[in-house]
């Protein structure tokens, strides 16, 4: 922190859930921030911000803050409010939980993502308060589990390449990721790599604005990367472009998997991904005979039924080749397991404040139907309390009209810490109103690259509000918790986010980030950290991973196929960060509206021109929204953009009326973009 008479900068951390989390410089002056700008010294961010993080200042003055604890006095989700003492708010607060708890602790759940992903203001003193009470636990799969689980089991943990080293590699295949849009940091290395020559080719069902400024865009069907996985390894094989060497040193179960990449040729690839054969025998060519080669995987292509087997079989593509030899070459999903070495997760959340007890565990994908659940000797009781922070799920969570529905129950006791009057917010007992990055202490890891963070508080909150630590370390001494860990201030959790001796503290607030000692080619010679060092091909009660068609789709439902011919997805938008930052005008004057992209054909076909006003449906509901006619959009797939507020909607909703509560294969997760509409006028 530097300091002049009446200005000051503060090292500050981007606080969103995005694989860059950007190193800032917040320029304060009187108390008041007056700029942030990307640090230049950090190696990833280079001084460059996204258009949303750089307008966080706007977002945190905003005029429509929630700025004081407010009690509802009209119905659920209505939204109207009444300003309360925080004295009186937190006496509402554990007096209710109190009463709940008296009967089965069980009935509370907390409900949390990543609003903020730092480690104090995400699960600290909340975690410790729900240990406390034995309330019941949430299973977090909203975003990664498929993906984050199916990477485990074949390598050990979430690790993968250094993103800077993408900068070197001589052929990136940006595989279900809009890097441009949610990844900008990792482009500009893409980029650096692609003005020395390297070849680089997008895998995404849409043309998105990464698509185009790669060499290649291979549109395939949404839901079908583990058969275009598949069909590589045939050629690899065929053509005899393996590194022998490699996998017989480090790839354990290799003849099983040769025995199911046969059984996937080329036409048969071609057939089920929508693509032609020719576009397959390509990219093996590439990917067989040019090195260093990188894959830059993410997120967006495990959110269907076979997610995590998808993300299984393109793990193994690099060990195949030899790809991790070069630290230009192997696959990043995500870099967060790295940090396991230095955080100390057990300190901060404090897991044996359960004493001995084991509650239920509620997975928040299946939120709509869980609160409209009865108690069962199944399901345990019946969910009498929701305290939701850092998430917006009314907007975010699949199956919209079971969330709300739910959201709606009268006897449902609803707490919200929030910044905003969000749609879930509108559906609260009591708003609580939380500091942003801006104005608290936090410190980070991410799951992008491989330096720790640190965010130090630039101004004092705003109005009334307080941490979320804040907030929950005094529902905790209202609740009578009196163990001397729910007195640790925020600051003094920041210090032990972190093993002892793990990060220098005083060397990170000088610096504001500290490199974590990751090795340049980390599996070049093997040394996976699963039990036998190598990539796993069988993991234990897997078997060996295949293509598992999507839960809506011609050939696991033809019926249905029938009746919705098209397929969705519904990737988020550029300028929002999922339901974050949709309030924030200059960023939703960039955005426009809520639309949906179709393809030229398919629209013809519908009597639908751009601009049109359509309603999207299935059996699950109706949405409208203008109509994009674009060939973004690949024949028989529409792309419901962006994670808007359901009040900024035509009709109050969002594209999550469409999507389902059905899970993935493994890790339990939402498969948002596996789901069959059809498209109308009007
Ligand atoms: N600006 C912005 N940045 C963000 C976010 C945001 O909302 N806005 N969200 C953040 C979050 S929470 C996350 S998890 C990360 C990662 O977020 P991701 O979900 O990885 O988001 P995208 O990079 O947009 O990647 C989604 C891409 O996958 C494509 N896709 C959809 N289905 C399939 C499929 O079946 N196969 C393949 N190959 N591709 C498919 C979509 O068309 C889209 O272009 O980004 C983060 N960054
Ligand atoms: N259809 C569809 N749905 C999706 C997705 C999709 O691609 N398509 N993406 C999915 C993915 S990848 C994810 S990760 C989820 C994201 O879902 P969420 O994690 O719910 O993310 P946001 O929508 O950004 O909502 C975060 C909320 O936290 C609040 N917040 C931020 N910081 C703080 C803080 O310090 N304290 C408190 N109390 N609140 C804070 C913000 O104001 C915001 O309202 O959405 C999922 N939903
Ligand atoms: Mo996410």
């Amino acid at each position: 922190m530097t300091t002049t008479a009446d200005a000051r900068m503060v090292r500050g951390a981007c606080p969103h859930d995005c694989p860059d989390t950007c190193a800032l410089q917040i320029s304060v002056q009187d108390g008041r921030v007056t700029r942030i700008v990307g640090d230049a010294e950090h190696p990833t961010t280079h001084g460059a911000l996204c258009t949303k993080v750089s307008r966080y200042a706007e977002r945190s003055y905003h005029p429509e803050r929630v700025l004081q604890p407010l009690r509802r006095i009209g119905p659920k989700g209505s939204g109207q409010f009444e300003p309360i003492s925080w004295d009186a708010a937190l006496d509402l607060v554990a007096t209710r939980l109190q009463a709940i708890a008296a009967q089965d602790p069980q009935a509370v759940l907390p409900y949390s993502y990543a609003g903020t992903m730092g480690l104090v203001q995400g699960e600290s003193m909340s975690a410790r308060f729900f240990h406390r009470l034995g309330a019941s636990r949430l299973d977090r799969t909203i975003c990664s589990a498929a993906g984050g689980d199916g990477l485990v089991a074949t390598y050990g943990a979430k690790v993968g390449m250094r993103v800077e080293h993408f900068a070197e590699a001589r052929l990136i295949l940006i595989w279900g990721s809009n890097s441009i849009t949610s990844n900008l940091h990792f482009w500009t290395f893409a980029q650096q790599a692609k003005r020395a020559g390297a070849r680089l080719v997008c895998i995404d069902p849409r043309r998105t604005e990464t698509a185009e400024k790669c060499h290649q865009h291979i549109a395939l069907r949404p839901g079908t990367d583990a058969a275009l996985a598949l069909g590589l390894m045939h050629e690899l094989i065929r053509n005899d472009w393996l590194d022998h060497d490699y996998i017989e040193r480090h790839v354990e179960g290799w003849p099983a998997l040769r025995d199911r990449a046969l059984q996937w040729p080329p036409e048969r690839v071609a057939a089920t991904c929508g693509i032609t054969a020719d576009e397959l025998r390509q990219l093996a060519r590439d990917y067989g005979n040019t090195r260093p080669a990188a894959i830059r995987l993410n997120y967006g292509m495990q959110r269907v039924h076979g997610g995590g087997n998808a993300v299984r079989l393109v793990a193994l593509l690099p060990c195949l080749v030899g790809a991790w030899r070069h630290r230009a070459g192997g696959l990043l999903l995500s870099s967060s397991g790295w940090f396991r070495s230095v955080r100390n997760d057990a300190a901060l959340q404090r897991p044996d404040l359960l004493a001995g007890r084991n509650p239920r565990t509620i997975n928040m994908v299946t939120i709509g139907d869980d609160l409209q659940r009865e108690g069962s000797p199944d399901f345990g009781p019946r969910i009498q309390a929701l305290v939701v922070y850092n998430s917006n799920p009314v907007a975010v969570a699949p199956d919209s009209r079971q969330v709300v529905k739910g959201f709606a129950r009268e006897d449902l006791f609803t707490v919200v810490l929030e910044h905003f009057l969000t749609d879930t917010a509108d559906h609260a007992d009591i708003v609580l109103p939380a500091t942003t990055q801006l104005e608290h202490w936090d410190v980070h890891t991410t799951y992008g690259h491989t330096y720790v963070m640190v965010n130090e508080p630039a101004i004092a909150p705003l109005g009334q509000a307080r941490s979320n630590a804040a907030i929950f370390r005094a529902l905790a001494s209202r609740m009578g918790f009196d163990e001397p860990c729910f007195g640790d201030s925020d600051e003094t959790l920041a210090r032990m986010a972190f093993k002892p001796g793990a990060v220098d503290f005083d060397r990170l607030r000088a610096q504001g980030w500290i490199k974590l000692a990751v090795a340049d080619a980390p599996f070049a010679e093997g040394g996976f950290p699963t039990a036998s060092g190598k990539v796993l091909v069988d993991p234990p009660g897997l078997g060996v991973p295949d293509h598992v068609p999507n839960h809506e789709c011609a050939e696991t439902d033809p019926a249905l196929a029938a009746r919705y011919p098209l397929a969705m997805i519904s990737p988020p938008a550029r300028h929002f960060l999922n339901s974050s930052f949709v309030n924030v005008k200059s960023l939703r004057a960039i955005e426009g509206e809520p639309l949906v992209e179709i393809h030229p054909d398919d629209a013809a076909a519908r009597g639908i021109s751009s601009g049109q006003v359509v309603t999207i449906f299935n059996d699950r509901g109706r949405y409208r929204c203008k109509a994009e006619v674009s060939e973004r959009a690949r024949p028989g797939v529409v792309n419901g953009l962006g994670v808007w507020w359901r009040k900024f909607g035509l009709d109050g909703r969002n594209v999550n009326e469409l999507t389902h509560q059905r899970l993935t294969d493994i890790g339990h997760a939402p498969s948002f973009y596996d789901c069959l509409v059809e498209v109308g006028p009007g």
